[in-house]
């Protein structure tokens, strides 16, 4: 087993709170030095410094490309980045009579747009330093299942993971790995006080199993995933919901 990650940098986005902070402190915990990237700067900072081990928080708008560009360049540190986890994202909870073209060009920009954006450069700079990195998207299951009131986001989140199948093919030739993993409903910060929070009790039902889910639970596979233990896993979505969809 080489679960450990020492001496690899990551970068993960969207990482202030929710699952993001808590794939940062997993992969930190197992050696990475860690930049966690949020349009929330403050919320940035406050949880590099609860979570430790040399991470660090930085402002970065995930939809802008030169704000991206720059912060893959100073996490880098004129190398390349090992590690990058792109998990910023809204979850909109939005009924269908109201989805609009606004909604609609918000929520492909910061879920889909982006991950184009980080992984252009992430991919770019790991080729140029001839290191055999690795990328990790964030989808949802709710790809799969069609989950009522969100129906850009799931739009989106197909098309994360189209991607990710599509980019593990391009760039699978220079060892970098690309993949994802599809939560179910987690209870992220985000989620808390948010309409998804009444969808609890449903989701359960749907479960193999009892429970709900934490963003620790997604940390663990993402950790494994970008770990060289998946080293012959390349463009696969990683399905963690308790069983909700059996695929
Ligand atoms: P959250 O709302 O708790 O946290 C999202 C973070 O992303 C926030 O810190 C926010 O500031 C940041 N962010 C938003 N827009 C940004 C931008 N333009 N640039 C940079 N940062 C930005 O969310 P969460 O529930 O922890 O979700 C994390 C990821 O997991 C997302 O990709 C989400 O779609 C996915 N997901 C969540 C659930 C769930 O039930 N919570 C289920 C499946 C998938
Ligand atoms: C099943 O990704 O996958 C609610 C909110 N329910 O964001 C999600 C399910 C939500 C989901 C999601």
């Amino acid at each position: 087993m080489s679960t450990s990650l020492e001496g690899r940098k990551a970068v993960v986005t969207g990482a202030a709170q929710g699952i993001g902070k808590a794939i940062a402190k997993a992969l930190a915990e197992a050696g990475a030095k860690v930049v966690i990237s949020d349009i929330n700067g403050e919320g940035a900072k406050a949880a590099a410094a609860d979570i430790g081990h040399g991470a660090v928080g930085v402002t970065c708008d995930s939809t802008k490309v030169d704000q991206v560009n720059k912060m893959l360049e100073d996490a880098a540190e004129n190398g390349a980045i090992d590690i990058l986890v792109n998990n910023a994202s809204i979850v909109p909870y939005i009924a269908w009579d109201d989805v609009d073209m606004e909604h609609w060009q918000k929520i492909i920009d910061t879920n889909l747009t982006s991950v184009f954006i980080a992984s252009r450069k992430a991919t770019d700079m790991m080729r140029a330093a001839d290191r055999k990195g690795t990328v990790l998207n964030i989808a949802s299951n709710a790809f799969y299942a069609g989950t009522p009131n969100m129906s850009a986001y799931v739009a989106a989140k197909g098309g994360v993971v189209g991607f990710t199948r599509a980019l593990a093919t391009e760039v699978g030739k220079y060892g970098i790995r690309v993949n994802a993993v599809t939560p179910g409903l987690i209870d992220s910060d985000g989620v808390k006080g948010s309409p998804h929070a009444e969808s609890f009790g449903f989701v359960e039902m749907l479960q193999a199993m009892p429970g709900k889910g934490q963003p620790e639970d997604i940390a663990k596979v993402v950790a494994f995933l970008v770990s060289d233990d998946a080293g012959w896993m390349t463009g696969q979505c990683v399905n963690v919901d308790a069983g909700m969809i059996r695929l």
